[in-house]
């Protein structure tokens, strides 16, 4: 594919007119998060160089998993990119409890848009020099522009979506992006800190022979993922099914995305309703999945048609290649009683606030 040398920075603004009611200001938004990559990229990529940026942080986040030191940096980079250019009006990331609401400054206006990111993804692979990732998704707010922000401008269903991304740090450093049109994947020279567009139009294949999930996970798992696991390994002739998983959702996706796959993390004993967060993980990478042709589900529903209860919410995940999604839903949809009540979980959850 010819280089075409269209600058991340020229195709936003090239496709701003693209997006109704644009102002600049989602333009000013993609730009701040393409600074906070190019900082992140340049800390991931001094892996075992630099002794104050590996390792654990000690301290646990809001998951319960331990923080290492380049979440944290992950994290307060983004953070600090979005807010300072006031192109947000509220954040809310894996990292952090609680969303964060960002106050305009004097004489300033508060942004109509919100964030919700998961900094780096994947990040217990940093310490072996394995790819992790950054994910983010946005969405116009819905409460009163000019107003503080509430947890309804958060728990939008992923439909409502305006842009979604990931950033992939790997042996070069992607990031991938929608506004609805399409995706589009900008590979960075890091000799001149530039993304050049070197992917342009992405496409899921309608097939693929590769499947992704944690088989050390098999006992806990659901009986129809069982049986597509069954007859993906018991397919007639040469083997047209093999499993690549690299227990980093960005890499797993983008590979599957190239090449042609299905990316499952179920829900099980272990996890009832999955390991995944909805927010700031299914829906942005649902988002793109079909942006590019390919489906994302819960193994039963739309992923982006979930009404969200919660902030940090657990949700199974099947995403990647339609045709091979639509076969894991035959198995699973053979045991309706593993399917999940979203409209039971959020009355729980409203009662709980009460
Ligand atoms: P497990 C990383 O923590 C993550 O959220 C995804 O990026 C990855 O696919 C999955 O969890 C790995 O989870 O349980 O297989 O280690």
């Amino acid at each position: 594919m010819a280089k075409t040398y269209q600058t991340l920075g020229e195709f936003i603004i090239d496709n701003q007119e693209d997006f109704q009611y644009s102002t600049g200001e989602l333009s000013r938004l993609l730009s701040s998060i393409r600074l906070a990559t190019k900082i992140v990229n340049q800390q991931v990529n001094k892996n075992g160089l630099v002794d104050d940026i590996l390792g654990d942080v000690g301290e646990e986040n809001v998951q319960g998993e331990t923080q290492k030191k380049l979440d944290v940096f992950a994290n307060e980079t983004f953070i600090k990119a979005l807010t300072q250019r006031e192109v947000v009006c509220g954040i809310a990331s894996e990292e952090n409890e609680f969303f964060i609401p960002v106050e305009a400054k004097a004489n300033s206006h508060l942004s109509k848009y919100v964030v919700l990111i998961d900094p780096l993804d994947g990040s217990s692979n940093a310490d072996v020099n394995v790819t992790v990732g950054t994910i983010f998704s946005i969405y116009r707010r819905v409460t009163p522009d000019g107003t503080p922000v509430t947890i309804e401008d958060f728990l939008q269903p992923g439909n409502k979506q305006v842009a979604a991304g990931y950033v992939v740090y790997g042996l070069s450093t992607m990031l991938v992006y929608t506004t609805g049109k399409g995706v589009n994947g900008f590979t960075l020279d890091p000799s001149i800190g530039i993304f050049y567009l070197s992917h342009p139009d992405m496409k899921f294949p309608k097939d693929g022979g590769i499947y992704s999930i944690n088989e050390g996970n098999y006992v806990h798992f659901p009986q129809g993922v069982k049986d597509y696991l069954k007859y993906c390994q018991q397919s007639e002739g040469d083997r047209p099914y093999t499993s690549r998983y690299i227990g980093s959702l960005v890499s797993d996706f983008h590979r599957n995305m190239l090449k042609g796959g299905i990316y499952i993390y179920p829900s099980g004993t272990n996890h009832p309703y999955g390991k995944l967060r909805l927010l700031y993980e299914c829906n942005p990478m649902g988002f793109l999945c079909e942006q590019a042709g390919g489906k994302a589900t819960d193994g039963y529903q739309r992923i982006m048609d979930i009404e969200p209860s919660e902030l940090h919410q657990r949700v199974p995940f099947f995403c990647g290649s339609e045709n091979m999604v639509n076969k894991a839903e035959e198995f699973m949809t053979k045991y309706p009683e593993d399917r999940i009540d979203y409209k039971e979980l959020k009355k729980i959850s409203l009662e709980k606030k009460e």
